[in-house]
């Protein structure tokens, strides 16, 4: 007998830093999306694909849902309502560990407001004492009508193979979309760029996280058969002069060290050596503007 597969999207919403792009990367077991303890660290939507012998599920990571107050934050939601317009599934994910809040209403409204068919994932339970998810169970489940309520650990992994297991019961029947060994339709290029960022947002407090920005302006891979090299030149992009300084560090110490821990990084995800030159450079305004909002695929 023929067994049919299942393939099919579901998309990942909540607000900032409640560990969407955690449980992306848990999922399809691979860094695809950057992680920070800052909100609004993912600006773009991020595919992560799995596939296996019952099917294929293509997961979209999404920037935090925020109130957006520059051009780049209406780029960045306008990125979340696209998503929502052609997807099988909603995955809403909250921080179980805080208190409901007008940002976990902000975020349940749009799923209320998008009406698909949703599962609520109760996150960071590994911080929550186990009496007190029932109530929070209850009080979501008056909230929206979700297919179900599961408590997951994107950071330990708990409940993800039954989170997979339920999003493969809920999806359509249908062929592979992707190719089976595709984890994401993210160029190296594109990757780079944020695997960079990440180590700029895990150094850089207050605004810094928000004004700064990256952005791979060369990428070399003419010697990368050859030599087993790629070189990637990029410019870290602040809002202010006074920003390159401290991104800079004394004697430029913290710029050398972010580049270490890149480097290490991309070599990684390229499977090569990599020579990075980084550039620390001042672009005012640059999150109202579109030509550079548009290199950084914002809102893609
Ligand atoms: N304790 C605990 N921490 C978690 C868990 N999942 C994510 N985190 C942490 O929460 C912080 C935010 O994680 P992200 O995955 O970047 O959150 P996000 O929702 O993608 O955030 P934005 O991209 O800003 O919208 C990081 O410090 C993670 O390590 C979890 O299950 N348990
Ligand atoms: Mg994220």
């Amino acid at each position: 007998m023929l067994v049919s597969m299942k393939s099919g999207t579901a998309v990942i919403l909540g607000r900032p830093n409640s560990g969407k792009s955690t449980l992306l990367n848990a999922l399809v077991g691979q860094k695809v999306s950057i992680v920070s303890s800052k909100p609004q660290t993912t600006r773009n939507r991020i595919l992560g694909i799995i596939t296996e012998e019952r099917g294929q599920i293509a997961f979209t990571d999404t920037p935090g849902i925020h109130k957006p107050a520059y051009r780049m934050n209406r780029r960045m939601m306008g990125a979340v309502y696209e998503e929502l317009k052609e997807i099988d599934l909603v995955l809403l994910v909250v921080d179980a560990s805080i208190s409901f809040g007008a940002g976990e209403k902000f975020a349940l409204e749009m799923v209320q407001k998008a009406q698909r068919s949703s599962l609520l994932l109760l996150n960071k339970v590994d911080r929550v004492a186990k009496p007190k998810l029932l109530p929070i169970m209850e009080r979501y489940g008056k909230t929206y009508d979700f297919l179900e309520i599961i408590p997951i650990s994107a950071l330990n992994g708990d409940n993800l193979n039954l989170l997979i297991d339920k999003i493969f019961h809920y999806l359509p029947e249908g062929e592979l979309v992707y190719e089976s060994e595709q984890i994401t339709d993210r160029s190296e290029r594109f990757l780079a760029a944020e695997f960079i960022r990440e180590k700029l947002l895990e150094r850089m407090r207050e605004e810094l996280p928000y004004t700064s920005a990256v952005l791979v302006r060369n990428f070399d891979e003419s010697r990368r058969a050859e030599k087993n090299l790629v070189v990637i030149e990029a410019d870290i992009l602040v809002e202010r002069r006074s920003q390159q300084g401290i991104v800079l560090g004394a004697g430029a110490s913290q710029l050398r060290d972010l580049g270490i821990a890149a480097r290490r990084d991309l070599e990684q995800l390229l499977e090569c050596q990599v020579y990075l030159s980084l550039t620390v450079r001042t672009a005012p305004n640059w999150r109202n503007d579109d030509t550079v909002l548009d290199q950084l695929e914002l809102g893609r």
